[in-house]
């Protein structure tokens, strides 16, 4: 394991003993075990991109200069709320898209004795955040800025979801409705706030920077994430559900993902009936006849296509970027996502 890594595991340690020791609630072992318990399954066990971000554009934004342990230790802390808040929206999001496994594991509502507990556990999650800025970062200058950023994109994450979920509410269930414009505002939203711009935020507040100075990065970092996105929608239908360690629902759920909306770009009159008839339902054999037109509509290949011209527009975008610190954060982004297979 990597050095920055491990340092990075150790601080999750500090933040959880924190956390279970607040002295705002009085604890029980019974409440600490659970809350104990609950963050080891659905804080740390993903890729932790987002998290170690906030170090890795730390650095690169400070460009030579080494990081002193505090320096470390705060940008740790702030990539380790990312993770909480992530946490916090994946234990929801698995409820209301009826999923079943995350990160290689059953998903938090659905292990024995959870349940609808999970709700209360997002709460807990989403809460925790607040308290961990205000142990380590209260008397900085910037701390006023931080909680304005996590609550921002809070709103945007949260709005994005509930675009989501009513383009999919039982008795109007219309493809018709499905398009690129669409498919953008949903994933823009939901994702590309949080998933990416969020970080870089959290380490230009760290190095004393104003975020309204840098719409230009936050501009760049919101397409990364739509990129990200189509990934992910890509990945639900034709990722190898042991690697990316969840299943996919987006056909039974009747999610506007981008295979669809390309589908329904491409097919012709037969194949869009066909989609309609199928689309959508819980029944195994109408979503391998969606797969089957997936399939045969190359939805592959155009997949391939989208993601090489996403990455020559991205690059052109990033390197046209007067700082070279800046290029370099973006560019260690997009290298750590293109081509992803989870
Ligand atoms: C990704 O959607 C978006 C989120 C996880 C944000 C959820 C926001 C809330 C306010 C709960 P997705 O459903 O495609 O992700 P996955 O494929 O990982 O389930
Ligand atoms: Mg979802
Ligand atoms: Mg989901
Ligand atoms: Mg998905």
């Amino acid at each position: 394991m990597s050095d920055l890594r491990s340092k990075f595991l150790e601080v999750y340690e500090v933040l959880k003993s924190e956390l279970l020791n607040d002295p705002a609630f009085e604890w029980t072992d019974t409440s600490r075990q659970w809350v104990d318990r609950m963050l080891d399954y659905n804080v740390p066990g993903g890729k932790l991109n987002r998290g170690l971000s906030v170090i890795d554009s730390y650095k690169l934004l400070k460009e030579e200069k080494e990081l002193t342990d505090d320096e470390v230790f705060l940008a740790s802390a702030l990539g380790w709320c990312i993770e909480w808040l992530q946490a916090y929206f994946l234990v929801l999001d698995d409820i209301m898209d009826n999923s079943h496994t995350r990160r290689g594991q059953p998903c938090w509502f659905r292990v024995p004795k959870v349940g609808m507990i999970a709700v209360n556990d997002g709460i807990i999650l989403r809460n925790q955040i607040p308290r961990i800025l205000r142990k380590h970062f209260r008397d900085k200058k910037y701390y006023v800025d931080l909680l304005d950023l996590f609550n921002e994109v809070e709103f945007q994450t949260a709005s994005g979801q509930m675009i989501d979920l009513i383009t999919t509410i039982e008795g109007e269930k219309d493809l018709s409705k499905y398009s690129l414009d669409l498919h953008r505002r949903i994933v823009q939203y939901k994702t590309a706030y949080y998933s990416f711009y969020i970080s870089v935020a959290c380490a230009l507040l760290m190095s004393g920077e104003k975020l309204e100075d840098h719409l230009d990065v936050k501009d760049i970092l919101v397409d990364m994430g739509i990129y990200f996105q189509v990934q992910d929608d890509y990945l639900d239908c034709f990722g190898d559900p042991e690697f990316i360690g969840k299943i996919g629902t987006d056909i039974q759920d009747f999610k506007c993902s981008w295979l669809v909306v390309k589908a329904l770009e491409l097919c012709n009159d037969e194949q869009k009936k066909s989609l309609h008839e199928n689309y959508g339902k819980e029944d195994p054999t109408c979503v391998a006849r969606v797969k089957e037109l997936y399939n045969v509509l190359d939805l592959q290949g155009a997949f391939a296509d989208f993601e090489s011209k996403s990455y020559e527009k991205l690059i052109k975008s990033i390197e046209a970027h007067s700082s070279m610190a800046v290029q370099a954060v973006l560019k260690s982004f997009l290298a750590k996502i293109y081509k992803r297979l989870k």
